[in-house]
């Protein structure tokens, strides 16, 4: 049964950082499922993705956002980061994180966006790979000089006891308030969404660093009959060259990322899924806004 409306909390968690440093990892591990796709490529993530938590009366409202892009300057690259702007303000609590013991540019230009007002815990993930802990002692108090964090959380993304500790941390800066979504909502995201996701999230699993960030992926048609869904998709890339490194000799490759998609999404549905992948060149798209926004990027 639901707790009264008088005692339920509920608000939201910013989750910001620099790209790779597991911010997506980390809100699937806190949803309990996969809303947001990962890989170990920068630009994964292009979308405010919202995964939502309800634990006895508290509603973890978290939000996954792009990597802060510092690089190219493209219509793409700045929308990713118009997105991560636009998600660290009016939060109750702003999740930032880093790899456990760094710290560049990168972080410095994400550290930089974050108001003032709003608590902020730094969170040095991928604490696995430090080896010498004693080391991250400096480390801690130089990142305390950069910035009036309200905590300290060193942990791995994918070790669930570190991920139950964060929400007990996480839940004292969430004010008593009704919640916003129902207790078993876990993604603002619909399945057609989360079809384009998965697709993109193969594609950049099974491409090797040749392939340029500035691919995308358009769902054409998406039909559902009882527990049957009909998804075409096309794979958007900027030259002719990108074409082929995706379909592969003899297709092989086009075909693996179809497979992995379809299994996931048949998973996701809980049903039956075929889906048609096409693959098209649209030169200089990622530098075109209106081209960009047609292609879903806000
Ligand atoms: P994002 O770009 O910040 O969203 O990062 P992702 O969640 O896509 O993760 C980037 C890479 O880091 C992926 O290959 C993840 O598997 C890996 N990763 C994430 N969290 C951890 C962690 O706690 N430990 C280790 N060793 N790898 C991690
Ligand atoms: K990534
Ligand atoms: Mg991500």
């Amino acid at each position: 049964s639901l707790p009264p409306v008088g005692e339920q909390r509920c608000g939201l968690i910013a989750i910001v950082g620099k790209p790779n440093v597991g911010k997506s990892t980390l809100l699937n591990a806190l949803v309990g499922q996969k809303v947001s796709i990962t890989s170990r490529k920068a630009q994964t993530t292009r979308h405010r993705i919202t995964g939502m938590r309800t634990r006895a009366a508290t509603q973890f409202v978290f939000v996954d956002t792009p990597g802060f892009q510092t690089r190219h300057g493209n219509a793409l690259n700045r929308s990713l980061n118009r997105t991560v702007v636009g998600a660290v303000n009016d939060v109750d609590l702003i999740v930032f994180v880093v790899e456990a013991g760094q710290f560049n540019l990168a972080d410095a230009k994400v550290l930089a966006l974050l108001p003032e007002k709003t608590p902020a815990i730094l969170l040095a993930n991928k604490f696995d790979l430090i080896h010498r802990r004693a080391e991250i002692a400096p480390w801690l108090r130089a990142m305390q000089e950069r910035h009036n964090f309200s905590e300290f959380v060193p942990m791995s993304a994918n070790n669930a006891k570190d991920v139950e500790r964060l929400f007990g941390i996480c839940e004292k800066y969430l004010p008593v308030q009704p919640w916003m979504y129902g207790a078993d909502e876990l993604t603002d995201r619909s399945d057609r969404f989360m079809a384009a996701e998965i697709i993109r999230e193969k594609l950049f699993r099974l491409t090797g660093d040749e392939l340029p960030y500035t691919s995308t992926v358009v769902i054409e048609k998406y039909e559902e009959e009882g527990n049957l869904r009909r998804i075409a998709a096309t794979i958007i890339v900027e030259r002719d060259g990108h074409k082929g490194m995706i379909i592969g000799e003899k297709g092989e490759k086009l075909k693996r990322i179809g497979t992995e998609a379809r299994h996931e999404l048949e998973t996701l549905t809980g049903g039956k899924v075929f889906l048609e992948i096409w693959v098209k060149v649209r030169s200089g798209w990622a530098d075109d806004e209106a081209r960009v926004k047609t292609f879903g990027y806000e």
